[in-house]
């Protein structure tokens, strides 16, 4: 069973509240917990990174394989920072669980976007880009802004439209927060999962092309392991393929720039369930069911790391 926390999944949280309970965590958890701001939006909001690992700055931190993480790349898609802060209690609150933290370094942003999600709060509730403001309009896709052939496909150049991949490849301070991450720790790291929604779908690079990456019968294999774990659960099923034979073309997103510029052997975009009338807005009532089977599909995704 898993240990109590201080923070709930009955609710969409606020990202002050978001804000608080990582502070609180990496103030209790100092061995196995460092908080970092890649970088800040342009209103002024930190984005968090919360690195855990066993070790302390000393022993095993740096040497391990790496795990990079990332949610709320797009505002409205409420299920995906929920998911990834159930990652970060079972990783740091749970003791059942440290294993996974022992040999394998994780690297965790629960919230990619917050000036977008702040914005569904008070404004919006479909709004899909961050707040970057543009001569006409606001916001930039962040997940077309990657500059990996950037603008090649499936994104525009309208700032007034949702998938506006910006002013040039990666403009944005969200994606430029990943690009630094990345350049620091790009040896590491060996998996990179970002979290979306909807659809159940478990998508890996490319975005950009029709083509596949070389390795992409890991990418298959591992995806269908997942989707096993996940399924046996309560039957949730995911649909495994590119991002571009399985839903659509895309370039500029996250996973394609981790991979191709990167050099992060393995990267996935995860689709999460639906729910409600716009299918971002599942009912509360769904977040407990899918971050607790989605997290034994993360377990899958840790394993394969740590043997290989
Ligand atoms: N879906 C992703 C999107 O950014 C994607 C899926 C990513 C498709 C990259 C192709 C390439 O459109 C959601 N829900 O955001
Ligand atoms: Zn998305």
């Amino acid at each position: 069973k898993a240990a109590e926390g201080r923070i709930n999944f009955v609710e969409f949280h606020r990202y002050g509240v978001i804000e608080s309970y990582l502070k609180k965590i990496a103030e209790e958890y100092p061995e196995i917990t460092r908080l970092r701001t890649p970088a800040n939006t342009t209103e002024g909001r930190p984005i968090y990174m919360l690195r855990i690992t066993t070790g302390g700055s000393q022993g095993g931190q740096h040497t391990k394989p790496a795990i990079l993480i990332d949610g709320g790349i797009h505002a409205r898609e409420w299920i995906s920072p929920a998911t990834v802060l159930y990652i970060i209690q079972e990783l740091v609150e749970n003791p059942e669980n440290r294993h996974m933290i022992e040999n394998v370094d994780w690297m965790i942003i629960p919230v990619l976007n917050p000036d977008g999600y702040e914005y569904t709060h008070t404004n919006s509730r479909l709004w899909r880009k961050n707040r970057s403001k543009g001569k006409r309009c606001t916001g930039t896709d962040l997940n077309r802004n990657f500059g990996f052939h950037w603008m090649e496909v499936g994104a525009s150049s309208d700032e007034c439209d949702d998938t506006f991949a910006g002013k040039a490849g990666l403009s944005e301070p969200e994606t430029e927060a990943i690009t630094h991450i990345v350049g620091k720790h790009g040896e590491q790291i060996k998996l990179y999962l970002t979290f979306h929604s909807y659809g159940q779908y478990l998508l890996y690079p490319w975005g950009y092309t029709s083509a596949l990456p070389e390795n992409w019968k890991e990418h298959d294999d591992l995806g269908h392991a997942v989707d096993k774990a996940i399924s046996a659960v309560a039957g949730t099923s995911y649909t495994i393929g590119s991002s571009t034979n399985t839903l659509y073309a895309a370039a500029g997103g996250s996973d394609d720039w981790v991979k191709g510029v990167g050099g992060v052997p393995v990267a996935f975009c995860i689709e999460l369930p639906g729910g409600g009338s716009w299918g971002f807005d599942p009912p509360t009532s769904m977040i407990h069911p899918v971050v607790t089977e989605t997290w034994e599909g993360v377990k899958v995704f840790h394993k394969h790391v740590q043997t290989t």
